[in-house]
């Protein structure tokens, strides 16, 4: 047990050190006041952005393909601008420390689903183990049915960008990206890959699906930054 632990402190340390990294550098911030309504969130943000309606549901928008992905199968790979490339087994990933959040889902197409509790693994863990190159700037995302999208790192290792395998309780459904999506609290909900299966670190950008058909590429919800 004494190994295990450890280990986990290690893995912990590593992520605070990633975060300490890339967060000091400057993120893609909102400097104007931000637009919304409702009592502030955590991160001192409306609750409900601009142009934003509540559901109380969980619609469904992706490309049309759910892939069925068993955990057997499932794997996750995390390569690129990377000193320790790294592909993990269903096993390994739930073997990494896991961190249960409390946070909102903001869609493009104008609804947010208040309130979701998540349980996963923070992207920042991912990144951590596999270790940026001093030079790398952002990740690219790829799902299972060929979904990219993509984030800047400093986003992409906010406490609250998770790999979540489980949502209110319950084993994250198929149409919703399970076994395993990513969330971007803080940003549009496109940003957060449903079956994801691999990240790409990069130096400089490199736009996704949507980003590349007019979306925006920044996606910060309270600034109703939309469409490119
Ligand atoms: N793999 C994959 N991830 C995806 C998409 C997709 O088509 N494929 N669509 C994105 C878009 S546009 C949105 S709005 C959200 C929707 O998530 P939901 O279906 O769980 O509401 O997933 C995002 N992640
Ligand atoms: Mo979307």
């Amino acid at each position: 047990m004494a190994d295990a632990n450890d280990k986990t402190a290690r893995i912990i340390e590593a992520r605070l050190k990633l975060r300490e990294r890339f967060i000091a550098k400057p993120a893609v911030q909102a400097t104007e006041r931000p637009l919304g309504s409702g009592a502030p969130n955590r991160h001192g943000m409306p609750k409900l952005p601009v142009g934003q309606t509540l559901t109380q549901g969980w619609p469904v928008l992706d490309l049309g393909q759910h892939p069925r992905i068993t955990t057997d199968h499932w794997s996750l790979t995390v390569d690129g601008e990377v000193n320790k490339p790294q592909r993990l087994s269903w096993a390994d990933f739930l073997a990494l420390p896991q961190v249960e959040d409390v946070s909102d889902f903001h869609c493009v197409t104008g609804w947010s689903k208040m309130d979701v509790r998540w349980i996963g693994v923070p992207m920042s863990t991912l990144l951590a183990l596999a270790d940026p190159v001093a030079t790398a700037t952002h990740i690219v995302t790829h799902a299972y049915d060929t979904y990219t999208t993509n984030l800047a790192i400093a986003e992409a290792v906010k406490d609250d960008v998770l790999l979540v395998h489980t949502a209110n309780g319950e084993p994250l459904p198929l149409e919703h990206g399970g076994p395993v999506r990513a969330i971007t609290p803080q940003l549009y909900a496109w940003k957060g890959a449903k079956w994801i299966n691999r990240i790409e670190v990069v130096i400089g950008d490199q736009p996704g699906f949507w980003e590349v058909r007019g979306y925006s590429n920044t996606a910060l919800p309270w600034k109703n930054d939309r469409y490119g």
